[in-house]
């Protein structure tokens, strides 16, 4: 397919078209990259999208989450979803993916859907950053409401954050040592946290979680926009607190929409083109091997060679 061809496919709602110009945002391939960003380029910012980040421990119910409240969004005719899945260790994401998408077979096989697992490499500019070009590329198609899902490890639930308006935390009802284990950072940024899985003999111990964190909550500082996070206590089987959920992230979506929308995805697309700054430069070093190696030699200091070497 040309770049042509995508750009039509794409106009016409055509979601292999997508897929591909999705496929070449990931590749590692600097000319099909480029290609991918021509196509995005083509059809500008859409501003009126909103981005909804879901991280949690594995298993915790994003997946099963995101299907019955996408199922609740799309009760409104003018929505139209993407759900991008992340996992960020390539080895066990065949897995994880087919297990996403067994979990959202109502909404995938409902019209103005997309369901799309991320490529996993372990290339450089890493998961998050193909994530990002994969969100822009569904929005390009006509897709509002992007899901964004990811196994919240390691540096990737912070890089999650820095790609969607809204971040969300899936825990599942336990006890105050959970609490203990989720990392501070994570708290800082979730803007709702849901305490998943609240039935059968889970829904007195949710309510006791979902206390525990509404108490973590007023020790924290203010967020910059001024929204209060908010506490839901939901099931995703029994569909419970999924529509108090969605009117959480309309009303998020309120407050954000005049200003700080905006100005945050412009932090944020700072942050990513230092990203892809320090990507870009870091894939250069090996280019210097020789010169390290003729230094080193001669018994050039490394902190004065590095200096040499750039200057
Ligand atoms: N009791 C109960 N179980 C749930 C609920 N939601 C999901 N589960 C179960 O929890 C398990 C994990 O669900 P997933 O939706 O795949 O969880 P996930 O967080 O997407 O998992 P990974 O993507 O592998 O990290 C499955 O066995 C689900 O059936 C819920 O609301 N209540
Ligand atoms: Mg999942």
């Amino acid at each position: 397919m040309t770049k042509e061809e995508i750009i039509e496919g794409i106009k016409k709602g055509d979601s292999r078209s997508l897929s591909k110009a999705i496929t070449l945002a990931e590749s590692s391939l600097e000319s099909k990259q480029e290609l991918a960003l021509q196509i995005i380029e083509h059809f500008g910012p859409q501003k009126d999208t909103l981005r909804i980040g879901i991280t949690g421990a594995p298993g915790v119910g994003k997946s099963t989450f995101i299907e019955s409240v996408g199922v609740g969004f799309l009760q409104d005719p003018t929505r139209k979803i993407a759900v991008l899945s992340i996992d960020p260790s390539s080895e066990i994401s065949q897995g994880s993916i087919l297990g996403d998408k067994t979990r959202m077979n109502q909404l995938s096989s409902m019209d103005g859907v997309y369901i799309r697992p991320s490529a996993s490499g372990n290339n450089l500019g890493g998961v998050a950053k193909n994530t990002r070009l994969a969100i822009l590329l569904c929005e390009a198609a006509g897709y509002n409401t992007i899901f964004i899902e990811s196994v919240g490890v390691g540096q990737n639930e912070t890089e999650i954050s820095k790609l969607s308006d809204l971040f969300i935390l899936l825990i599942s009802p336990g006890g105050g040592d959970e609490l203990q284990g989720i990392k501070r950072g994570i708290m800082e940024v979730a803007d709702i946290i849901v305490i998943n899985k609240a039935d059968g003999n889970n829904k007195h111990q949710a309510q006791i979680t979902a206390k525990e964190y509404s108490m973590a909550l007023h020790l924290k500082p203010k967020n910059k926009n001024q929204w209060i996070p908010k506490i839901i206590i939901a099931s995703a089987y029994k569909k419970n607190g999924i529509q108090s959920f969605i009117k959480k992230c309309l009303d998020f979506d309120d407050h954000i929409k005049n200003q700080w929308k905006q100005l945050n995805r412009e932090e944020q697309m700072t942050y990513w083109a230092k990203k892809n700054i320090q990507y870009l430069l870091l894939s250069k070093v090996d280019r210097y091997n020789e010169k390290i190696n003729l230094g080193i030699e001669k018994g050039v200091l490394p902190e004065r060679l590095a200096r040499d070497i750039l200057e």
